[in-house]
C-alpha cells in the first residue's frame, strides 16, 4: 500500500488548492465551507532527478517515478468531534492515514471568507488541535469504558492497558496531543491498534500570498511557533498556476522570485523526513527504470516484495551498486568491470539511492 498523507485543517484554508497541484487531480475548489464532501485521494508523483540519471544510462522504454498518496479531507471546524460542520466522519477518515499535514491559512485575499474574521494563525491551529484531542477523547473513552465493563474489579492481564489509557484521558482532556508524550515500547504497543489522531507524524504548511515567499512573514513566523511540527511556506495558488505553464517559464518565474524548488517538492522531501522512507531503483533489464518507496531499513526480501511477491517467494539475492557508484562508474558494464555491484542476502537493509537487481525463481 501506498503512504499516505492525510491534508486537515479548517474550511477554505486551501486543502483542496494544493491537493490539486499535489496531485494533478481536478477536485471542484470553491470558496465557502464544505464543498470537499467527499474525501479525495489522489496520487503525487515524487520528484527525483536522479530517475532521469539513471535513464541516460540505461535508455528505458519507460521511466516511472515513485508515488505518495494525499488524501484531501473535509475543513476541521470548532465543534467537530461532537458533530458540527460534517463531524466525526471525516475525522474518522484520517485515522487511516500515515502521517498528517495540517494546513493553516495565511493568505489574505477579501473576498474568501475565513471562519472567523480575522487571520490568526495560532488560534486557528489551537481549533484544529483540540478537536484532533476530543476526537481522541472520544476513541480513548470508548476503550476505557468497555475495559471496565470487561475487568470488573480484578485488573488481571489489562492493568497496564486501563493505566495507560487514564494517562492518555488526562492529556486529552486538556486538550494536549498524544505525539511526543514519553511512552515505552510495550505502551507504543498497546496504543497502536486505538490509532488516535493526535499520536500520527505531523507536518504543517503555512499557505501564503505570494508576496510572502520565499522566506514568510509574520504570520507564517506565529505557524512555526505554535505548530511543533516542520513548516513548509507555500503559496498554493501559485504552486496550482505553475503546473499549468512550461517547465522553463514556471523555473524562470521561480528564479526570479528566489524560490529554489517547487513548494511541492520541499513538502513531498519534508514527508520523506518525516516518514523516514528511502528510495530505491530498479532498472528491470533495461526496459523500465523505476523508483521505489520504502521504509528505512526494511530488508532485500519485504522490497522485493514490494516489486512482486513472485520476487519475495522466490528470493535469492540482490544484487545492489549505489547511485553515486553508478554515476562514478558511468555505465553498469564499467561498474561490474570495477566491482562495484555487491551480491547481498534477503537481510541486507535497503539503502537510500540503492539500484536494486532482485535474482529470484519463480
Ligand atoms: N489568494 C489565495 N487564495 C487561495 C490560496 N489557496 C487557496 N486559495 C483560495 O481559497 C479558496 C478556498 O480554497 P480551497 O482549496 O477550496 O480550501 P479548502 O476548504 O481548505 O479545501 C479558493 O477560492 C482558493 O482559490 C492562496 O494561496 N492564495
Ligand atoms: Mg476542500
Amino acid at each position: 500500500m501506498a503512504l499516505q498523507i492525510g491534508l486537515i485543517g479548517l474550511p477554505n484554508v486551501g486543502k483542496t488548492t494544493l491537493f490539486n497541484a499535489l496531485t494533478g487531480a481536478c477536485a471542484p475548489v470553491a470558496p465557502y465551507p464544505f464543498t470537499t464532501l467527499e474525501r479525495n485521494v489522489g496520487v503525487a508523483m515524487v520528484p527525483d532527478e536522479r530517475l532521469q540519471r539513471i535513464a541516460a544510462l540505461v535508455n528505458p522504454e519507460e521511466i516511472v517515478p515513485t508515488t505518495i498518496e494525499f488524501v484531501d479531507i473535509a475543513g476541521l471546524v470548532k465543534g467537530a468531534s461532537q458533530g458540527e460542520g460534517l463531524g466525526n466522519q471525516f475525522l474518522g477518515h484520517i485515522r487511516d492515514v500515515d502521517a498528517v499535514c495540517m494546513v493553516v491559512r495565511c493568505f489574505s485575499a477579501a473576498d474568501i471568507p475565513h471562519v472567523t474574521s480575522e487571520l490568526n494563525p495560532k488560534d486557528d491551529i489551537e481549533v484544529v488541535e483540540l478537536e484532533l484531542a476530543l476526537a481522541d477523547l472520544a476513541t480513548v473513552v470508548k476503550r476505557l469504558e468497555k475495559l471496565r465493563r470487561q475487568v470488573k474489579g480484578d485488573k488481571g492481564e489489562y492493568e497496564e492497558e486501563l493505566e495507560l489509557l487514564e494517562r492518555l484521558h488526562e492529556v486529552l482532556s486538556q486538550g494536549g496531543q498524544v505525539r511526543g508524550l514519553p511512552l515505552n515500547a510495550e505502551e507504543k504497543e498497546i496504543m497502536r491498534p486505538l490509532n488516535l489522531l493526535t499520536n500520527k507524524p505531523r507536518l504543517c504548511v503555512a499557505n501564503v500570498d505570494e508576496e510572502a515567499l520565499p522566506s514568510g512573514n509574520e504570520l507564517t513566523a506565529a505557524v512555526k511557533e505554535s505548530a511543533g511540527a516542520e513548516v513548509i511556506v507555500l503559496c498554493a495558488e501559485l504552486e496550482a498556476e505553475l503546473l499549468e505553464w512550461p517547465q522553463e517559464e514556471a523555473q524562470a518565474y521561480r528564479e526570479e522570485w528566489g524560490l529554489e524548488a517547487p513548494g511541492l517538492n520541499r513538502l513531498i522531501e519534508a514527508s520523506y523526513r518525516l516518514l523516514d522512507l528511502v528510495t530505491f531503483f530498479t532498472t528491470t533489464g533495461g526496459r523500465e527504470v523505476r523508483a521505489w518507496t520504502v521504509p528505512r531499513g526494511t530488508p532485500a526480501v519485504e522490497a522485493a516484495g514490494k516489486i512482486h511477491s513472485d520476487m519475495k517467494r522466490g528470493f535469492i539475492r540482490a544484487e545492489i551498486i549505489s547511485y553515486e557508484d553508478l554515476m562514478k562508474a558511468g555505465s553498469f558494464a564499467r561498474a561490474r568491470e570495477r566491482g562495484l555491484l555487491h551480491l547481498e542476502g534477503r537481510d541486507y537493509r535497503i539503502r537510500e539511492g540503492d539500484i536494486v537487481h532482485i535474482r529470484f525463481h519463480l
